[in-house]
C-alpha cells in the first residue's frame, strides 16, 4: 500500500517536472540585453530568473514593471529576481544553488551582465577582465558541479575581431582583442570552448559574437542612444549641443532583439555551436547623426561638437559581420529593418520621453 502510493508520488511529480515551463537564468537584469531577451522567453512561456547585482542603483519595482504586460499576456510565464554578483564566486556559485533548491532545475542560462562599456574598461581593467571574462568560469564550474544539464549562451561581441579595414568577419576569422573590455570577453569565450570541449565537463555551452545592436533600453552613454536621445532634446529646445570624440568609426548595427533571438535559437540546436550575428551592412558615424538630426529637421552640423577626451586610447574602426553560418544553422534573417527606420524608431522614442510622456517600447516581431 505504502509502495503503491509512494510510486504514484513519484510519477506524479515526474510529470509536473516534464509538463513545467522552462526554467531560464539571465544575468544582468539592468542591462539592455537582459531585458530584451527576457520579454522574448515569456512570450514563450518561460520562468525567467533575472540575477542583479545589489547596488544602490536596482530598482526591482522599476524593473519588474517591464514585463507587467508580458506576463497578463502570457499568464503561464513567470518572473523572479535573484542578487548575484558575477565577480565573485562565492556569490555565482551560492546563487546557482539558491536558484535550484528554489525551482529544481535551470534549463537554460544567458550570461549577459557585464561592464559592457567599451571606453570606461580602459579605466578598469582588471574588473572588466573579472566581470567579462573570469566570471564566466564561475558559472560553468557551478553548473558542472551542480546542474550539468543546464545549456549556457555567453555574450562575446564583436569588439573581438579588433576592426577591420576590408572585407567581413565570420566564426573562423582571428580576433585582435583592442581593449580591456574586449580582452575579458575573449577569455570568458575561452572559457566556453573548454567547458564544451573539455572531458570532464562537456557542458552545453556557446558564445554568440554579436555586432553593435540597440533599442530603447540602449544607456545613453552608448554612442547610438547618445545621438538619438540628445538630437531628440535638442529638437525640443532642452539642449543645444552634442558632444562626442569623432565620427571616424562604423559599426554593423541591428536591432537587439532580433539578436537575442539568435541567442535563444543557439540553445534549441541539438549540438552547441558559436556563431556570429550582425545585418552584414556597415554604417559610418556621420551617417548615424545625419540620420537622427535630420529626423528632426535638423542639420548635425550646426550641433555636433567635438571633444578630444571623448576619444578612445585605442580605437576599433570599422565592423561588418558575416552572419551566414548563423543564416544556414538557426534561420536568423538579417536586416529585418532598415538602418534609417531603426534610427528612426530610437528618435521618436527618444522624443516623447524627453517630451514627458511614456512611450512604449516597439515590438519588432509586430511590426
Ligand atoms: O561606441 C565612438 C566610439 O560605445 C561606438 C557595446 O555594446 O558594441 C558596443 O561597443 C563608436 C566607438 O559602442 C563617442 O569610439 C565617438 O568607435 O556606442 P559605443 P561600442 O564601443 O561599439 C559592442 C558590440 C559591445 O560588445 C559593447 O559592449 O562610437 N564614439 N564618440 C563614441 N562612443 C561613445 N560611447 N561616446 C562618444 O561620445
Amino acid at each position: 500500500m505504502i509502495t503503491t502510493i509512494l510510486m504514484n508520488f513519484l510519477e506524479m511529480m515526474i510529470q509536473n517536472y516534464n509538463m513545467s515551463n522552462n526554467i531560464a537564468v539571465v544575468t544582468g537584469a539592468n542591462g539592455m540585453d537582459a531585458k530584451s531577451i527576457t520579454h522574448l522567453l515569456l512570450s514563450k512561456d518561460y520562468k525567467v530568473i533575472l540575477t542583479y547585482r545589489r547596488n544602490t542603483y536596482f530598482d526591482e519595482e522599476k524593473i519588474k514593471a517591464l514585463f507587467n504586460e508580458d506576463l497578463l499576456k502570457h499568464p503561464k510565464s513567470e518572473l523572479h529576481l535573484q542578487v548575484c554578483d558575477i565577480s565573485c564566486q562565492n556569490s555565482v556559485n551560492g546563487s546557482i544553488l539558491s536558484i535550484l533548491k528554489e525551482h529544481s532545475r535551470i534549463d537554460e542560462l544567458y550570461l549577459l551582465a557585464a561592464n559592457s562599456h567599451v571606453g570606461e574598461s580602459f579605466k578598469n581593467k582588471e574588473l572588466s577582465i573579472q566581470t567579462n571574462g573570469q566570471s564566466v568560469y564561475y558559472f560553468l564550474e557551478a553548473l558542472k558541479n551542480h546542474s550539468p544539464k543546464t545549456r549556457t549562451y555567453f555574450a562575446a561581441t564583436s569588439e573581438l575581431v579588433g576592426g577591420i579595414e576590408s572585407g567581413t568577419f565570420n566564426e573562423d576569422c582571428l580576433w585582435n582583442p583592442r581593449s580591456p573590455y574586449a580582452i575579458g570577453k575573449a577569455l570568458g569565450a575561452r572559457w566556453i570552448n573548454f567547458y564544451r570541449d573539455s572531458l570532464d565537463s562537456n557542458l552545453f555551452c556557446c558564445y554568440g559574437i554579436l555586432f553593435n545592436h540597440s533599442n530603447v533600453y540602449r544607456s545613453k552613454d552608448f554612442v547610438i542612444r547618445k545621438i538619438t536621445n540628445t538630437a531628440a532634446k535638442i529638437a525640443l529646445g532642452k539642449n543645444n549641443e552634442l558632444k562626442l570624440g569623432h565620427l571616424e568609426w562604423a559599426r554593423d548595427e541591428h536591432w537587439s532583439d532580433f539578436g537575442c533571438e539568435a541567442m535563444w535559437k543557439m540553445l534549441q540546436l541539438d549540438e552547441p555551436e558559436n556563431f556570429v550575428v550582425g545585418n552584414g551592412e556597415t554604417h559610418w558615424g556621420e551617417e548615424y547623426v545625419d540620420l537622427a538630426f535630420g529626423h528632426f529637421n535638423l542639420k548635425w552640423q550646426d550641433y555636433v561638437k567635438f571633444d578630444d577626451k571623448l576619444k578612445r586610447p585605442n580605437e576599433v574602426v570599422r565592423l561588418i559581420a558575416d552572419s551566414r553560418k548563423a543564416q544556414e544553422k538557426l534561420g536568423w534573417i538579417p536586416n529585418r529593418i532598415t538602418f534609417k527606420k531603426h534610427i528612426k524608431m530610437m528618435c521618436e522614442y527618444d522624443y516623447q520621453l524627453e517630451n514627458g510622456l511614456t512611450p512604449s517600447r516597439p515590438n519588432v516581431f509586430e511590426l
